[in-house]
């Protein structure tokens, strides 16, 4: 039944020659490439938050969109018609997943029991919605940064007491994405890191961090949820330095505090490029470490230093970030949730489904593009060649193990100069746009 997008038909895929903006041109479903269809490649997902919550608001002015699932006075009427557009929206679009954080679905009431029955009620209606479309949770999350007790963070915050309240959201929010069937849970480290440094004890609070995150493994032991767990690493926004820095950051610091079997990562595009690396990097971290979990697929703008949260549209990048991920053996529990939003200006419920849309296809050209690479070996033939000292002669004894300085220092006297090989950066750089 059609309540909220009564006048958008379902989104089919209808080919290139296709003009119509409610149509894929590209992103084939049932379509398959290399031995998957594409459906189960992206395992693509709406971010509850930016597609329905979010309004258009920034620091500049209050909301622009006027959506039909508000138009109440009532918060938990509001909390079930968003709800019920947002099912109405996952299956019109034809996506498999859908992701969100506790306070997105259902509002606070004035104590933390009561708000508790608030989330449960809604989820009912979720869990309905998910058996009646067939629409499955990728992950679920903990909003524990927007409300003012977390001004200095959550399970970094100066006051146990906010440690405490924090651990009992992420536990019921756990509750409910096991409810739910989630596949994953992640932890975004909202308000995680410091405006100064003068006010602040950084190694207690990364103590604390890593505290945190045991107490949510045991917890996850404890109720039997297999959904995995993911960190979602950002360099900065909301705090001035986010603990979770980066990829390497928090692979690091997964190791030092033994948690590295528990967690992968969420990479956001958006905070790749914020931590001054690209999109593909971070991915490309990850796969080296066998630690790539999901991706919050998004962009931001090269000219502005915040998360703009754009939809992804770059070919290149959706390009080499599928590349990427096909390479590390594709998603399991993961996939490409669009933490995106629609810009100020895009202010009708069409608008969603042009981003979604938009993007999906950027992401299913991006498929074709890698597919192609990978099974035609160009570029990894070229990087194969780049190595291939190491398969023979002294690179394959170093990398057996079996010399050391002394062996080298003798090996570079009675050689002498190394042979200089060029990089061919700019052939490299040809072969990638003869498939984008
Ligand atoms: C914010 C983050 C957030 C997480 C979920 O920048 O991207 O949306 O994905 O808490
Ligand atoms: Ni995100
Ligand atoms: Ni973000």
């Amino acid at each position: 039944m059609s309540e909220f997008f009564k006048s958008i038909p379902n989104i089919k895929f209808e080919g290139t020659d296709s003009k119509n903006p409610f149509a894929f041109k590209h992103y084939n479903p049932q379509e398959i490439v290399m031995g998957k269809t594409m459906a189960d490649h992206m395992r693509f997902g709406v971010a509850y938050w930016h597609t329905f919550k979010g309004g258009g608001a920034d620091p500049f002015g209050p909301g622009t969109m006027i959506r039909p699932w508000d138009d109440s006075s009532d918060e938990m009427e509001v909390a079930e018609m968003t709800m019920r557009a947002a099912f109405e929206f996952f299956t019109k679009l034809g996506v498999g997943f859908w992701c969100f954080h506790d306070r997105d679905i259902a509002p606070e009431a004035d104590n933390l029991a009561e708000t508790n029955k608030r989330l449960d009620k809604i989820v009912d209606l979720a869990e309905k919605l998910q058996k009646d479309t067939g629409v499955k949770l990728l992950w679920g999350t903990t909003n524990a940064f927007a409300h003012r007790r977390f001004m200095s963070g959550a399970s970094t915050n100066p006051s146990p007491e906010v440690f405490a309240y924090a651990a009992s959201q992420v536990k019921k929010a756990m509750e409910v994405t096991h409810r739910l069937g989630g596949q994953g849970y992640t932890f975004w480290g909202g308000r995680e890191g410091y405006e100064t440094l003068l006010n602040t004890d950084l190694k207690r609070e990364l103590e604390h961090l890593a505290a945190f995150l045991h107490m949510a493994v045991d917890y996850k032991k404890k109720i039997g949820f297999t959904g995995q767990f993911y960190i979602e690493p950002k360099p900065k926004e909301p705090t001035k330095h986010q603990y979770d820095f980066d990829a390497a950051g928090v692979y690091g610091f997964l190791i030092k505090n033994g948690l590295e079997k528990d967690f992968k990562l969420n990479i956001e595009a958006n905070h790749a490029t914020l931590a001054g690396h690209t999109f593909h990097h971070e991915l490309e971290f990850c796969t080296a470490n066998g630690i790539l979990g999901s991706v919050d697929a998004n962009r931001g703008d090269y000219l502005l230093g915040w998360d703009t949260d754009q939809f992804p549209t770059d070919i290149n990048d959706t390009t080499l970030a599928m590349y990427t991920i096909l390479r590390s053996g594709g998603f399991t529990t993961g996939g490409l949730n669009f933490d995106a939003k629609v810009r100020r200006q895009s202010t009708d419920i069409d608008d969603l489904f042009f981003a979604h849309i938009g993007a999906m296809d950027a992401f299913a050209r991006g498929l074709k593009n890698a597919a192609k690479m990978i099974q035609d070996g160009a570029l990894a033939d070229m990087v194969k060649q780049r190595y291939s000292g190491w398969d023979m002669g002294i690179g394959a004894e170093i990398e057996n193990g079996k010399m050391g300085f002394d062996e080298l220092e003798a090996y570079s006297i009675k050689n002498g100069e190394p042979n200089i090989k060029s990089g061919r950066q700019e052939l490299f750089e040809n072969v990638l746009n003869e498939y984008v």
